[in-house]
């Protein structure tokens, strides 16, 4: 009797050892891959960067960015201009009482997206300088303290879904210039690991847990660009299983860990403005400016013309990737005039090209520079979409085309003819009146 008492004893032991050990559930780092085809589907979304910044549009105390009279002020990014332009920090930090976008209307910001047929959309939750656009519960630098007061991101959210897009958060997870310990610019003396460890356990996990809980969202942006950062793969594995312990479809992009972003990220975040010339082996995109700022530089005349855009478009999407093309809106919530033209001008183009880019997948044919190929299974077959970037008077395919070739937008019949195993598609002069990107459909 004594003897099974002690057996029972040391079970209920054992028990309680077990329960001790499985409490910590054990997350995979890995995301179903079925969760990433939207994004590979998607081609084209939005990125905004909007915050303090915004409302000096690039000038300071009568200087403008860029400006080689600051050690580093040789830069247009207007989200920089704190440390670019030697803002103080009181001066900087105290815009918090100035950022009143009464004229915010995420509705309509979320249809000029759709209407370019954009697919997402992700927006700077948080931006280096610290400033959060949501009413954190982890630090008062955020929309809740300003005029303002209200919550940015919830009625976006809320539009985005209204529309169908997809959306997500940029969230400067290591450059912090606002806490005490987060990281800065590297002409700054180097932040000490351990105090970095504070900011990260205090700010940057907490503020990524609360914009999961909060918003649910489909994708999270991180940034770092820099070989030397305090991203070991540590604290980004670390960062990883917080998000996938808090979501199972909440995709990470490679800037995680810029230097080692290992292999449980979900896409390749390319350099600003870098378009590769090869297919990659993940999904990827390249993030991209329409002026040569990302926050609205209100003296950055550099915006790029709608057509140029799309070649950009079109090169990624022959390769397999997306276009993430950013709106720097104005503090008062208003999108600029000249981003608004350009985004209705590429979405009436991809209105009637958009079949040839939405949806598609690479061919591996090797076509000479400016021509690009997509290919998509409609219920007309298979189909190889030809993208002409300037006029060009014959098309050879390294394949049989064995059906009919036509223009997309108007459905012109071309002629082509197979020689050997190639096939020649002869196209008219007249197809080049106008500058626009034509795209041909043959099967
Ligand atoms: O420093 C940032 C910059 O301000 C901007 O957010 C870009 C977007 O790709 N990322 C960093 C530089 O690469």
């Amino acid at each position: 009797m004594k003897r099974l008492a002690a057996i029972f004893i040391l079970l209920g032991f054992l028990c309680v050892g077990c329960a001790e050990k499985s409490t910590p559930k054990e997350v995979s780092l890995k995301l179903d891959p079925s969760k990433v085809e939207w994004f590979k589907d998607a081609k084209f979304g939005m990125f905004m960067h909007w915050g303090l910044y915004s409302i000096l549009e690039g000038s300071y105390n009568g200087h403008t960015m860029p400006d080689t009279t600051f050690p580093q002020g040789n830069t247009w990014y207007a989200e920089w201009i704190k440390p670019r332009l030697e803002v103080p920090d009181d001066y900087y930090n105290g815009l918090i009482n100035e950022f009143n976008p009464v004229k915010y209307d995420p509705d309509s910001w979320v249809k000029e997206a759709k209407n370019a047929g954009m697919k997402y959309l992700v927006i700077t939750a948080k931006h280096h300088d610290g400033f959060a656009l949501w009413d954190s519960d982890v630090s008062d630098f955020d929309i809740a303290s300003t005029p303002y007061k209200k919550d940015l991101l919830a009625p976006l959210v809320a539009a985005c879904k209204k529309y169908g897009l997809k959306y997500g958060f940029y969230y400067s997870h290591w450059q912090d210039w606002e806490d005490p310990d987060g990281a800065m610019p590297y002409w700054y003396p180097w932040r000490p690991d351990e105090d970095f460890e504070k900011y990260w356990q205090r700010k940057s996990l907490p503020q990524v847990k609360e914009l999961i809980e909060k918003f649910d969202p489909d994708l999270l942006w991180f940034d770092t660009w820099d070989w030397e950062n305090h991203i070991t793969p540590e604290r980004r594995d670390e960062l990883i299983r917080l998000v996938r312990s808090l979501s199972d479809k909440c995709l990470i992009n490679g800037r995680i860990c810029y230097s080692n972003p290992g292999d449980n990220i979900d896409f390749l975040e390319m350099h600003d403005n870098a378009y590769p010339k090869e297919m990659l082996d993940k999904p990827w995109q390249t993030p991209a400016t329409m002026q040569n700022s990302w926050a609205y530089h209100g003296k950055d005349y550099n915006w790029k013309p709608a057509n140029r855009m799309l070649r950009y478009l079109v090169n990624n999407t022959s390769m397999g990737g997306n276009y993430l093309l950013n709106v720097g809106p104005k503090a008062d919530g208003t999108l600029p005039a000249p981003a608004i033209r350009r985004l209705r001008e590429m979405g009436a183009w991809l209105d009637v090209n958009g079949e040839a880019v939405f949806g598609s997948s690479p061919t591996d044919y090797k076509m000479p520079e400016g021509i690009y190929t997509t290919q998509k299974e409609t219920t007309d077959g298979k189909n190889l979409y030809i993208f002409l970037t300037s006029p060009v008077s014959s098309v050879t395919v390294p394949a049989v085309l064995s059906g009919k070739c036509e223009v997309l937008e108007t459905g012109q019949p071309i002629d082509m003819s197979v020689i050997g195993g190639e096939t020649v598609i002869t196209l008219p002069e007249t197809l080049f009146k106008d500058d626009s990107i034509v795209v041909l459909r043959c099967h």
